[in-house]
């Protein structure tokens, strides 16, 4: 998709910091860190969100769930814990619409979230 922000991130149009890359996915920081460690995990191809994804292709989600852990545990949060977040929706606070992993770590994380 020519007009989304993390197609360009993946086809290198638009820069970020790449932590982790896969066959599929490309892990990259997010702008905005809400945590210590916060990773965006994002499929190359373009699907809207995780509902599209898995519907479409279950084994890319699976993909990107392993390269989540893999960012976790690269990150040093993996022992002490950390969250994985699809934002799916609007009213989710989803603002990019190209399904991403929010990888969260490193300080205590509230629950319920707000
Ligand atoms: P969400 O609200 O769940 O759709 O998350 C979108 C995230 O994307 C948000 O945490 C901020 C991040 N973000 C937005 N624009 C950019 C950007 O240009 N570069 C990077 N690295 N992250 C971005």
């Amino acid at each position: 998709m020519t007009d989304c922000l993390f197609c360009k991130i993946v086809s290198g149009d638009v820069p970020a910091e790449i932590v982790r890359e896969s066959p599929g996915t490309v892990a990259f920081r997010d702008i905005n860190p809400q945590a210590p460690t916060h990773v965006l995990v994002v499929p190359r191809d373009h699907h809207p969100n995780v509902a599209e994804l898995v519907a479409s292709d279950a084994e890319l989600l699976a993909e990107l769930v392993r390269v989540a852990h893999e960012v976790a545990a690269a990150e040093g949060v993996a022992e002490s814990g950390y969250r994985l977040v699809f934002n799916t929706g609007a009213q989710a606070g989803q603002t990019v619409f190209h399904v991403h992993a929010h990888v969260l770590g490193g300080r205590g994380l509230n629950w319920p979230p707000g």
